[in-house]
């Protein structure tokens, strides 16, 4: 998120490495329009609970149930957390199918957690003991996902944390002595290793996704990260790497202290949207959000917590692409590798919707037009796309155009209706001083139950041919 320019550009020497792109991957970007997330590793064998006695309210999510608050935590906690891996088997793991039912779901990127806090990697790495080597699972799960979504078309951007909680060399605060200062290079030099290595293994992947990188140790390691960073790129050439990374010298992090964006787009939204688009400074973003309120891994008792329907993930990812921006929908797979009912509801209710709305997800983006009060604006120049979240008992939207426009709305359809041509007025009802004019889309007489459903409007010349003809009809 922008946060206030503290310095002018000339006081930043640890600033952006590239400026914005306009390359093939992040033009990719941009039309991603929907992704997955995935928060899989040992803390989904447990689902937030351990032994009958749940961690909820006791760990800060269900993937942080490692730091089960040590006043209520099981006794030998997180020692028996960290011998999990012996017992890490997934039975039902088929990278195959986690990719065909994503492409299903309308997902151009994934986002697959290699490594989160606990430190365990989900790939055999040669930098640690703590691995998928260690566990009777005889297989290279990161090998896996990024074979099998590659093949179904779906990018692939790694998720990786800094941030180790068991490392013994890990450390919240910037070291103070020499022995500290020994200790962080050495873990600096971990995590070099382990992203050159992860590129190495697996270098068809578009991006890395990082998270962890909040503690002052890493972000007083602005002057490493920074030459990491340009490894990184050169390994992988268009490798996307977000605003998460690190920090400048002046300890800012997302944007550097003359407000400029540190990375190739916007990692801060975070289960939470933009108000609107003039928040974003033009940055290209994604929003990640989970299902549930918090908790990205797997979480076995839902009970009480309110579980996004498909129509909010809808309204979520149309408020995104209304913003120009990604909606990046998280599961937490179980110990298995199962998902759960509701995140199979939600994929398939975003799959049948992006696949019947492609044309309003995919390839369009922000309208400079006032939002009507029925839904969501998006377009991709030559059409606009009304989202319908609510009907008007008028049984009409109503768009507002400048009326020195060029281009107004002509033709109307909505593909979900048994008959989809829709009827366009021109209506004269401006206020004194309005420098808007309107137009009413008639809505289709059987409104397509229980979703938000599209209305696609079609714009032509004041004028033209078409509009004489709706002006005509009506
Ligand atoms: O602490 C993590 C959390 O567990 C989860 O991985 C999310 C995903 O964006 N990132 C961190 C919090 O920002």
């Amino acid at each position: 998120m922008p946060s206030p320019a503290t310095a002018p550009a000339d006081d930043v020497r640890f600033g952006p490495l590239v400026g914005r792109r306009d390359d093939e991957a992040m033009r990719a970007f941009r039309s991603y329009g929907l992704g997955q997330f995935i928060h899989w590793g040992l803390y989904s064998m447990l689902g937030n609970e351990f032994e009958g006695r749940s961690a909820r309210g006791h760990a800060a999510a269900s993937e942080w149930i490692r730091q089960w608050n040590p006043r209520t935590a099981p006794e030998g906690w997180p020692r028996q957390y960290d011998a999990l891996h012996r017992s890490f088997d997934p039975s039902d793991f088929d990278a195959r199918r986690w990719a065909r039912e994503a492409r299903q779901m309308g997902a151009r990127y994934v986002i697959f957690t290699t490594k989160h806090h606990d430190g365990f990697a989900m790939w055999p790495s040669a930098h640690s003991e703590y691995t998928i080597a260690a566990t009777p699972y005889e297989g290279d799960i990161v090998g896996e996902i990024v074979e099998a979504y590659a093949a179904e078309g779906i990018d692939v951007f790694l998720y990786y944390s800094v941030l180790e909680w068991n490392h013994p060399d890990y450390m919240a605060h910037a070291p103070r002595t020499a022995q500290e200062r020994e200790r962080w290079e050495r873990f600096l030099e971990y995590t070099r290793a382990q992203l050159l290595e992860l590129l190495e293994l697996y270098p068809q992947v578009k991006g890395l996704w990082f998270d962890g990188t909040w503690d002052a140790s890493w972000v007083s390691s602005y002057e490493f990260a920074y030459a990491l960073e340009q490894e990184l790129r050169a390994a992988v050439p268009g490798l996307i790497i977000g605003s998460r990374f690190r920090a400048d010298e002046h300890g800012s992090r997302h944007v550097d202290s003359s407000g400029a964006l540190l990375g190739d787009y916007q990692q801060g939204w975070e289960r939470k949207l933009p108000q609107d688009i003039t928040v974003l400074d033009g940055q290209d973003w994604d929003c990640v959000m989970t299902i549930a309120p918090n908790g990205w891994g797997h979480i076995r008792d839902t009970t009480g917590l309110h579980l996004k329907s498909p129509q909010e993930m809808i309204e979520l990812l149309m408020r995104c692409r209304s913003m120009n921006g990604n909606l990046v929908v998280n599961i937490g797979p179980d110990g298995e590798g199962r998902l759960s009912c509701h995140e199979h509801e939600i994929m398939t209710a975003l799959g049948e919707w992006t696949e019947q709305n492609a044309a309003a997800v995919y390839g369009a983006g922000h309208v400079e037009l006032p939002e009507p009060r029925a839904g969501i604006l998006t377009g991709d120049g030559q059409r606009v796309f009304v989202t319908v979240l609510a009907v008007p008992v008028s049984g009409a939207i109503r768009l507002a155009v400048p009326k020195d426009s060029a281009r107004v709305p002509v033709t109307a359809r909505c593909e979900a209706a048994s008959s989809p041509e829709l009827a366009v007025h021109h209506r004269d009802v401006g206020l004194d001083r309005d420098p808007m004019t309107y137009y009413d889309v008639d809505l289709p007489a059987q409104i397509p139950p229980g979703r938000p459903f599209v209305v696609t409007v079609e714009l032509g010349e004041v004028g033209g041919s078409a509009q004489e003809l709706m002006a005509a009809l009506t």
